[in-house]
C-alpha cells in the first residue's frame, strides 16, 4: 500500500505544521475538537485505521486493541512514554508500537529544574503576592527560601532525562546522585560527576532533593511508597515530572500536610482528579503536565510520529519501535 492510501486516525489535536505534514503524506483523519477521544470514538478508530496517532490521554487497553479491525497495524504514540499503552497486547495482536523518544529530554529537564527553584524559593508565593497587590514592601526576612547549591539530589531514574537534569543541577551546584537499575558506565559516571546508589533505600534517606526520571512501569509503580517517603529528610523536597503513578500520592499528602517532608514539585498525578488536599499546601508547586510544552518540542515530537510512521508504510521498522519491557 502506498503512504497516501494509508489511514492514519489522531486523537489529539497537534501542532498546525505536523498536522498539515500528516495531511500531506497519508489518508489521515484529524480531530476538530480538542478533547480527549471518548471511548466509544477510540473504538470506532481502532476498527477503520491502519495507523493509530494516539497520545497520553488515550487508554489503549488489551479490551481497546481486542475491538481493532484487521487494517491496525501500527499505535505510533505521540510522546516517549507508552504506559497508557498495553504493548504486550499489541504485539499479540500483531500491531507495532513507536514513541517519540529524545526531543522532550531537554524540556523535561528544564522543568524539573524550574520546579525546584520553584519550591526551594517560593516563587508561587512571590508571584501571587505581586499579582494580588498585598505587597506591603521589602522586608529581609520576607519570601526566605533555601539555597539549591550545596544539596545533594537523588535522580531516580538515569535514563536520558535523568541524565539531562544531572547536568543541569551540576550547573546549579547540586551534588549529584543517581538510583538506576542499571549502573551507567564509569566514564559517563564520572562526566556527570553522579554517584550511584545501588540501594534506593539508602539513597533516600540522605538526599535533599530526589527528582522522578523513571518511566511508570509494574516495577516502578507507587515505588515512592509510604514507607520509602518516611525515609525522606524532613527537610526533604520532591520533584515528579514522570508519571503520577511513581509515587503514593495520597501518602504524599499526608506527609506534606503534616510537614514530615519540606515541599514537592510536581508536574504529574497518580490519577485524574488530584487530591484537593494536594492543592491547598502552600509548599507544593502543582503543574499541568506541562514539562514537554514547547512548541519546538511538540513540532519535534511530531516530526517522528511523521517518520515513525512514513517507514513503517515504506516497509521498515519503525525507528522508534517500543517492545515489551524496553522501558
Ligand atoms: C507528553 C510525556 O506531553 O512524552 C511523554 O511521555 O509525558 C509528555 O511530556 C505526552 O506524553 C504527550 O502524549
Amino acid at each position: 500500500m502506498s503512504s497516501d492510501q494509508l489511514s492514519v486516525g489522531v486523537t489529539r489535536r497537534l501542532p498546525d505544521a505536523v498536522e498539515a505534514r500528516l495531511s500531506e503524506l497519508f489518508d489521515v483523519k484529524l480531530r476538530d475538537s480538542d478533547e480527549p477521544m471518548a471511548r466509544a470514538e477510540l473504538v470506532e478508530a481502532v476498527k477503520t485505521v491502519d495507523v493509530l496517532v494516539p497520545t497520553v490521554t488515550d487508554r489503549i487497553d488489551a479490551a481497546l486493541l481486542a475491538q481493532a479491525g484487521p487494517r491496525l497495524k501500527l499505535l505510533a504514540n505521540f510522546g516517549a512514554g507508552i504506559d497508557h499503552i498495553d504493548v504486550d497486547t499489541a504485539r499479540q495482536r500483531g500491531m507495532l508500537v513507536s514513541n517519540t523518544p529524545g526531543v522532550l529530554t531537554d524540556d523535561t529537564a528544564d522543568m524539573v529544574m524550574a520546579l525546584m527553584l520553584s519550591v526551594t524559593r517560593r516563587i508561587p508565593e512571590g508571584l501571587a503576592v505581586m499579582q494580588s497587590g498585598d505587597l506591603t514592601g521589602w522586608a529581609p526576612n520576607a519570601f526566605l527560601g533555601g539555597r539549591l547549591g550545596g544539596r545533594r539530589l537523588g535522580i531516580l531514574g538515569m535514563g536520558r532525562i535523568g541524565q539531562a537534569v544531572a547536568r543541569r543541577a551540576a550547573a546549579f551546584g547540586l551534588q549529584v546522585h543517581y538510583h538506576n537499575r542499571k549502573r551507567l558506565r564509569a566514564e559517563i559516571e564520572q562526566e556527570l560527576g553522579a554517584t550511584y546508589w545501588e540501594s534506593l533505600d539508602q539513597m533516600v534517606a540522605r538526599m535533599d532533593v530526589i527528582s522522578i526520571n523513571c518511566p511508570h512501569t509494574p516495577s516502578t509503580f507507587h515505588l515512592m511508597n509510604a514507607r520509602r517517603l518516611k525515609l525522606m529528610k524532613p527537610t526533604g523536597v520532591i520533584i515528579n515530572t514522570s508519571r503520577g503513578e511513581v509515587i503514593d500520592e495520597n501518602a504524599l499528602t499526608r506527609m506534606l500536610r503534616a510537614g514530615e517532608l519540606a515541599g514537592a514539585g510536581l508536574d504529574v498525578y497518580e490519577h485524574t482528579d488530584i487530591n484537593p488536599r494536594l492543592r491547598q499546601l502552600s509548599n507544593v508547586v502543582l503543574l499541568p503536565h506541562m514539562g514537554s510544552a514547547t512548541i519546538e518540542g511538540r513540532i519535534e515530537m511530531g516530526e517522528k510520529v511523521l517518520i515513525n510512521i512514513k517507514t513503517f508504510a515504506d516497509g521498515h521498522r519503525p525507528p522508534d519501535q517500543v517492545v515489551p519491557g524496553m522501558l
